[in-house]
């Protein structure tokens, strides 16, 4: 009988206020959990070999064509031990798919490159850095996820 007056208490209306505030908190926190599955924020990895350290930068982790820049810094600090050639290739092992080996053209920084791929699907895919010394040839391989 006397619902309706009790649910105006300011005890009720505190809890729905409490209610919606965390309300508005989950939302929020949702937002920012699924915030890179439709942002084309670049990604960047680092890894490397026993003689070069290699940072990858994927410019938009989508389907389709992306911009690759390869930064190569030699360990031993020598601007002389910079490769000849740097290729990338993007392998989706899973599937067996792989894009052709793109050849990276130095940047006016030494020892960047630039180059694109063409990503058919999303999904995981390595990012396969070659590194051709001459004498000798690396590889450095970058987990990197897709999305669509
Ligand atoms: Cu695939």
């Amino acid at each position: 009988m006397s619902a309706p007056t009790a649910s105006r208490t300011p005890a009720v209306r505190f809890l729905y206020a409490g209610a919606a505030a965390l309300l508005a908190i989950c939302l929020a926190l949702l937002a920012v959990a699924l915030r890179p599955s439709w942002s084309d924020e670049s990604v960047s990895l680092t890894g490397g070999s026993a003689t070069d350290e290699v940072t990858l930068t994927v410019t938009r982790p989508r389907t389709g064509a992306t911009g690759v820049d390869v930064r190569v810094t030699p360990r031993g600090g020598g601007r002389d031990d910079a490769p000849a050639a740097v290729t990338v290739q993007a392998v989706m092992v899973t599937h067996g798919h792989a894009t052709p080996q793109a050849p990276a053209r130095p940047r006016g920084t030494s020892g960047t490159y630039s180059t694109s791929v063409h990503l058919m699907m999303p999904g995981r895919w390595t990012f396969r850095v070659s590194l051709d010394h001459g004498s000798r040839s690396e590889h450095v391989d970058f987990p990197v996820a897709i999305s669509g």
